[in-house]
């Protein structure tokens, strides 16, 4: 049986899905059980506002929600929610994600996002910002984390290495 989503991962168009694949396959190397819906806080309000709010009484803890253009969608999400929301900014459009990043992490005081870069590394770093929520209170994670690190650390030794062994001058 698939395990229930503890992540729920929301984007605002199907357009956003090849740079929202960056988080998934983040949380699918942590083996954390996720959700991906497409629900925009513009074109399909009243089931966004749904999915937000039902979201805690279904066991999900985190919610990422990556949108592009007047990116609305993170900010609506953490209206109808008291769940950790991290929001993505989508680039693209005729202003290549600035728009979105603001739009995402301006927010007013008392509904917080936490915001993160523009486009395929912020998506990347906001699954990795929910396992390490997760990690508080789930030991395993905590130490999946830290390999992580080590064979990021790891792989540019070896890339600095690679470097110096073909380096002419
Ligand atoms: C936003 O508008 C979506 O998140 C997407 O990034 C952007 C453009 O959507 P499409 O016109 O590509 O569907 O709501």
């Amino acid at each position: 049986m698939k395990a229930a989503p503890v992540v729920l991962l929301m984007m605002g168009s199907d357009t956003d899905l090849p740079t929202m694949q960056e988080a998934a396959n983040i949380l699918g190397i942590f083996k954390v059980p996720y959700e991906m819906r497409i629900s925009s806080a513009h074109r399909s309000p009243v089931r966004t506002m749904s999915l937000a709010s039902e979201a805690a009484g279904r066991g999900i803890k985190i919610i990422i929600a990556g949108a592009g253009m007047a990116a609305h969608l993170a900010g609506v999400v953490a209206s109808k929610t008291i769940l950790p929301v991290i929001g993505v900014p989508m680039p693209g459009g005729a202003l290549n994600g600035l728009d979105a990043l603001y739009a995402t992490v301006q927010m007013p005081g008392g509904i917080p996002v936490a915001t993160m870069a523009i486009g395929r590394a912020g998506a990347k770093n906001a699954a990795l910002f929910a396992v390490q929520i997760l990690a508080l209170s789930e030991p395993h994670l905590a130490a999946l984390l830290l390999r992580y690190r080590e064979e990021m650390d790891k792989d540019l030794e070896q890339k600095d290495a690679d470097l110096q062994a073909h380096q002419d001058v």
